[in-house]
């Protein structure tokens, strides 16, 4: 699933529900340290915040609608929700995240892009 356009998404509010969740700094994630966080570092990074879970109010360990309701994402649960199930799965989740912060879609953050996710609000701690 490709975004055309960037969104100021999750702001104050994902802030409120993560607190606790410390990310001082998205390269963090590069768990290789080779200066850039791939996808799968990424999912592994941020899956170990334990975000995802916390929104999955039923702990069935899937987002329906009410429950992304919750987290105030700018982006359309439809959209997200790559196989139409009506429910998001957290790879459809990190999907959708990663894609929207990697401008020039080659698979992996370096730092640029990880300084507008930040500066964007997602991550901005
Ligand atoms: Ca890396
Ligand atoms: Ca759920
Ligand atoms: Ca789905
Ligand atoms: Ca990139």
């Amino acid at each position: 699933m490709r975004h055309s356009k960037k969104h100021p998404l999750l702001l104050g509010s994902l802030l409120i529900l993560g607190s606790g969740v410390a990310m001082a700094d998205g390269l963090d994630f590069d768990a290789d340290a080779n200066g850039t966080v791939d996808r799968g570092e990424y999912y592994i990074g941020a899956g170990a915040t334990g975000q995802y879970n916390t929104w999955d109010m039923n702990d069935d360990g899937l987002l329906d609608e009410n429950e992304y309701g919750r987290i105030d994402a700018d982006w359309r649960f439809d959209d997200l929700d790559a196989d139409d199930n009506d429910f998001l799965d957290a790879g459809e989740w990190y999907d959708a995240t990663f894609d929207a912060f990697d401008d020039n879609e080659d698979g992996h953050w370096d730092g640029d892009e990880w300084d507008d996710a930040g500066d964007a609000g997602f991550w901005d701690v």
